[in-house]
């Protein structure tokens, strides 16, 4: 392509808004702009390596056997009223009507467009197993749109979804796509890490996070020291002990606390230690109230919480349900004489606490002396924290340390979730109805250029992996007046095209600087010059990515161009 003629608008100066770099340089070096909060456009640059992207996402998928299909992205709302989630779901789910007022939703996911297609169509075991996927825009009205395409309402996934008549099938295909990602994840050049994202069973097993290291990553990894463990912190489990101190039970009693509220503030005006108090949240879990304690030092997990009650949508109360459903205020809450209605969950830690310290559910007072089980009842003790580093690893070697982590895969067996909600049943040997076991696998396409922009991007622009990059070869002239350096240039933009590069040549009557500087920031892998030594057949390659440069005869020029971006 000619820079002369192409669409790459690039930009000076660094967009306000624009908090991470990769976000900054995808718009300064002309790959995306921003359409409204959350939505994109793909500029030529950034189509061309979003295309790459998913080539090798095909080249992987149809290597284990998976079909591409394409569904639609518009979904009448009937499909999703089956399984319940048009019901479920909130402001996240796209819903509009057509001019007939019939409601659909734009497809945040698909796992009932999949299931009802292949319902229709699966009736025999014979048919089975089935791994059919799709590349295709996914819509989720995100509250708080973030990092360009890293958090949009509108993106690309491949979502792949694997009908099976046995656990044992989808285990073989869960492990198939897990080794598939794995190899699209490398291909691309990243350092990612698969962590169990399962809801507490230790080494887990029904769902994975690829995450790619990132510091300004919005997950954050909890993983051993001294193995191989590393799981979403949002599921690692908790495997500490804890001891109880062995005092006497104390009577209970109601202090006055007058404007205390946190537990660092009633911890400090008791004089005792926060891991002594109990903090009470009150949650709204699928249309009912359920208090949790967890120790005044540790924070509830609301995705545990999701998990240990089997819940569909867990979020805190807001503070007017909490006044008018304990007759108190966040910060004076506690689990002592709660109505009936609000059910009490507690973590193990909340156990193992002797004279403790709790709200008292009025405003500026407190309890000391608190014994659970003596004070107040408790219905389920559960792992409801948030692991913390130093924490022993679940798997029982080393200690939790965190790192931050950008998702970009995710995989999952769904069991019968959905083919049991939607009726997909098939015949098995014995002509006996059995409901299809679902596994599901996404991969975050669009996400995905964003995070390799952050990995590799240095302080001169953006720096692409060879297997992504927009174009192999970025040749410019240093001289544009030249006709000299221009011969040469457009002899070798032939001759590199022939020998079959990608080629970006920068034939545009502009500065050397200013050609540098937008070849730095474009970041194509191998930059040609054709500059002074012009007349001797000479020419300058640069490596991007590790700043060195050779003078390279012409006549070595293929041969050189292509031993540098083997690598
Ligand atoms: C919704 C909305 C947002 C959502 C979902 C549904 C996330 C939803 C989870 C998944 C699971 C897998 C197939 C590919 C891999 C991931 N956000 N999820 O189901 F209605 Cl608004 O998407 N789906």
């Amino acid at each position: 392509m000619r820079q002369s003629q192409a669409f790459i608008p690039t930009l000076r100066e660094v967009p306000a808004d624009a908090e991470v770099k990769s976000h900054q340089l995808l718009l300064r070096a002309g790959f995306i702009r921003q359409s409204t909060s959350g939505v994109y456009t793909f500029l030529p640059l950034g189509q061309r390596v979003l295309q790459k992207v998913e080539a090798i996402i095909r080249e992987e998928m149809n290597r284990i056997g998976a079909m591409e299909l394409l569904m639609p992205a518009l979904q009448p709302a009937e499909l999703w009223q089956q399984s319940g989630r048009w019901y479920s779901y909130g402001p996240e789910l796209m819903r509009l009507k057509d001019r007939h007022e019939r409601d659909f939703a734009l497809g945040p996911t698909h796992e009932e467009m999949i299931t009802a297609i292949v319902r229709d169509e699966v009736k025999t075991y014979k048919r089975l197993p089935l791994v059919l996927y799709q590349i295709q825009t996914k819509f989720r009205d995100e509250k708080r749109p973030r990092f360009g395409l890293l958090r949009g309402r509108e993106f690309i996934m491949k979502d792949a979804y694997s009908f099976h008549t046995s656990k044992e099938s989808l285990d073989e295909t869960y492990n198939n796509m897990y080794e598939a990602y794995a190899n699209i994840f490398r291909r691309c050049g990243l350092n990612f890490r698969a962590v169990i994202a399962d809801s507490g069973a230790i080494g887990g097993k029904d769902t994975h996070e690829f995450m790619v290291l990132s510091d300004i990553g919005e997950d954050t990894i909890a993983y051993s020291d001294a193995s191989d463990y590393a799981a979403n912190i949002e599921m690692a489990p908790v495997v500490a002990t804890y001891e109880k101190r062995n005092e006497p039970p104390a009577e209970l009693k109601k202090v006055a606390t007058p404007g205390q509220k946190t537990i660092a503030e009633v911890a400090s005006y008791l004089q005792v230690a926060s891991e002594h108090c109990i903090k009470s949240l009150l949650f709204h879990v699928d249309g009912r109230y359920v208090l949790v304690l967890v120790r005044g030092d540790h924070e509830a997990n609301e995705v545990k919480v999701k998990n240990v009650l089997d819940a569909t949508v867990v979020r805190l109360a807001t503070p007017e349900e909490t006044r008018q459903v304990m007759n108190a205020p966040v910060g004076s809450l506690g689990p002592i004489g709660v109505k009936e209605e609000v059910k009490v969950i507690a973590d193990h830690a909340i156990a193992a606490i002797v004279n403790g310290v709790c709200g008292a559910n009025e405003e500026g007072y407190h309890y000391t002396g608190v014994n659970p089980g003596r004070d107040f009842p408790v219905s389920q003790y559960a792992d409801l924290r948030f692991v913390q580093e130093g924490d022993p690893a679940p798997d029982g070697k080393g200690t939790i340390r965190f790192a931050r982590g950008i998702e970009v895969g995710h995989v999952f067996k769904l069991g019968t979730k959905y083919s049991e909600a939607m009726n997909a049943v098939y015949l098995d040997e014995n002509g006996q109805a059995q409901t299809m076991i679902m596994g599901c696998y996404g991969i975050g396409v669009s996400r995905l250029v964003a995070a390799i922009a952050e990995q590799f991007a240095d302080e001169h622009g953006l720096v692409w992996p060879v297997s992504v990059a927009p174009f192999h070869v970025h040749l410019l002239t240093a001289n544009a007046k030249s006709d000299e350096q221009r011969a040469l240039a457009e002899e070798w933009y032939d001759k590199l095209g022939q020998a079959g590069f990608d080629v970006l040549y920068d034939d545009r009557p502009e500065r050397a600087g200013v050609k540098f500087a937008d070849s730095d920031l474009i970041g194509i892998p191998l930059r040609v010059t054709v500059g002074k030594r012009a007349g001797e057949g000479v020419v300058e390659v640069k490596v991007r990515k590790t700043g060195e440069s050779f003078d390279v005869p012409v006549a070595d020029l293929i041969e050189t161009v292509r031993r540098l971006l083997q690598g």
